[in-house]
């Protein structure tokens, strides 16, 4: 057994975060080593030329002695419940007070010296990290957006280190191992069913996201979904909905004549001026606009944002209108969660119907929840990939269901289906391992179909 030196830190994972939290710490002279599961990690030589001296341990973890480590900064890819980690639950660090099991955003947090605004949620975290930090450039702040989403965290503190605002997505891999994040605004969007092969169930899930809230001096939480409240008490707490809202909460409402996005009584933005689609991107415009409120970020700068702002990327980005169809790929929709919420956002927004693609790697999600919107709003549900079986069984009584091999034929098949007013929507409710390298790829196979097709028929 490899014994870790007495007060030594042990880095776990060489990957993106592992990476950011070594240079974190080489930038502060705190000695560390590093492990990692694989025999053979990719990019090893590299870090050894970027951090001469600094130990690796390769292969299962239980082979290292870490009874006298000082403190271990684990990568969020990393179960906390792994043989060898799993020892040090409950073990306390007597420098820091904290456990001696932490990950990135504990670091983060100790280091960051302006406020923090944090979002999680099972989905729209990128959207609404995205608006936020958006909304905070148009304000004339200087902000540094990251953590789950693109720069990882340690890294905008050292590239950016006059930042009056860092602007965090947070998972719940990061939160579990953040013990006290002290947010100046945390929002937790929404709770639906993902990453339960890591924390066991539902409760155990929520719990992990919980932990966004642990020192915040503001919450947001969506009024619709109470698994999104904090658990304790927080005095400062603003709510949103897709509802008119009550008791100050941030709301749609009906307002001469049209929907508008409210803060109690008053009126904000037309939503139809908003360029993002949906009644769900209205409620991700809401819980930023409710941050930026806190942060003191001007309403009218915040308006002009969500007027130009159109999206990210395979996120219910408007591909094309063909012969009076829209087709919008939301290749992110890769859990039931996000996809009814993608029919449900756009079903009421459509002159005519949907058309659904879906399809994929299930990841054992339960598929029933999608069949009544469905019912409501779909003309039909086009069906390809590993658990396209199971999703027919769970949606055919309520849709009409067409079963093909691959995306390019549901696309085709939706061509000849769709009518003028309808909506073509891959938002397919599935990891895409199955049939591509991830969903950017699947997305870009679609966005390519659908401008060949928009260019021929133009032609
Ligand atoms: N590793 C082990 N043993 C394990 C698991 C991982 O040694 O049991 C090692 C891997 O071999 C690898 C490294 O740890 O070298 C990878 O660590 P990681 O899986 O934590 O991934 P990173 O490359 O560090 O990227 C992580 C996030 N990945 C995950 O949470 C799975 C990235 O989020 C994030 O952008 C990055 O840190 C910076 O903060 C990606 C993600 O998929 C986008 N997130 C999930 C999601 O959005 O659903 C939560
Ligand atoms: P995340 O970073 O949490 O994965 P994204 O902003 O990338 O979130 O959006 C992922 C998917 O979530 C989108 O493709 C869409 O299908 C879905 N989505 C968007 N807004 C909402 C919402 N308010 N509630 C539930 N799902 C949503």
């Amino acid at each position: 057994m490899h014994k870790v030196p007495r007060g030594m830190t042990l880095v776990v994972g060489l990957g993106i975060s592992g990476r950011a939290i070594c240079r974190h710490l080489a930038r502060r002279d705190v000695p560390y080593m590093v492990a990692d599961t694989r025999a053979v990690p990719p990019g090893i030589d590299d870090f050894h030329a970027a951090h001469p001296g600094v130990p690796i341990h390769c292969g299962p973890l239980a082979a290292l002695d870490l009874s006298e480590v000082g403190e271990v900064v684990s990568s969020p890819g990393v179960d906390p419940r792994t043989p060898g980690l799993a020892e040090l639950a409950g073990r306390m660090n007597e420098f820091s007070g904290e456990p001696v099991l932490v990950g990135e955003i504990a670091l983060f947090s100790r280091a960051c010296r302006a406020p923090i605004a944090a979002i999680t949620g099972s989905n729209a975290k990128s959207t609404v990290t995205t608006l936020l930090g958006e909304m905070a450039r148009e304000s004339g702040r200087r902000v540094a957006v990251g953590g789950n989403l693109g720069t990882p965290a340690l890294d905008l503190l050292d590239d950016e280190p006059d930042a009056d605002c860092y602007v965090l997505e947070l998972s719940s891999f990061q939160l579990e191992t953040t013990p006290r994040l002290g947010a100046e605004t945390a929002a937790f969007l929404n709770l639906s069913e993902d990453h339960l092969d890591r924390h066991g169930d539902m409760a155990g899930y929520r719990a992990a996201k919980q932990g966004i809230f642990r020192g915040a001096r503001h919450a947001v939480v969506n009024a619709e979904d109470p698994m999104t409240w904090p658990s304790d008490r927080l005095s400062a707490l603003d709510r949103f909905t897709t509802q008119p809202p009550r008791d100050g909460e941030w709301g749609i409402a009906p307002h001469e004549g049209r929907d508008w996005l409210m803060h109690g009584d008053t009126p904000l933005l037309p939503t139809h001026e908003m360029k993002l689609a949906g009644r769900h991107n209205q409620a991700n415009a809401l819980a930023a606009i409710a941050m930026g409120r806190r942060l003191d970020f001007p309403m009218e700068a915040m308006c002009r944002v969500l007027r130009r702002f159109t999206g990210l990327p395979h996120r219910g980005e408007v591909v094309a209108e063909i012969n009076g169809v829209r087709w919008i790929n939301d290749s992110k929709g890769t859990n039931v969660g996000a996809t009814l919420a993608a029919i449900a956002g756009l079903g009421p927004t459509l002159q005519g119907r949907l058309i659904l693609l879906a399809g994929g790697v299930g990841k054992g999600a339960d598929f029933g929840p999608l069949a009544g919107q469905l019912a409501r709003y779909g003309r039909a549900a086009i069906l390809f990939g590993l658990d396209a079986e199971r999703l027919a069984h769970a949606i055919g009584e309520r849709v009409r269901v067409i079963m093909v091999n691959d995306i390019e034929a549901a696309m085709s098949q939706a061509l000849s289906v769709a009518e003028p007013g309808d909506c073509v929507l891959l938002s397919p409710a599935c990891a895409s391992l199955d049939q591509f390298a991830n969903y950017q790829e699947r997305g870009e196979v679609f966005r390519r179909w659908v401008h060949q097709r928009a260019a021929e028929i133009a032609s």
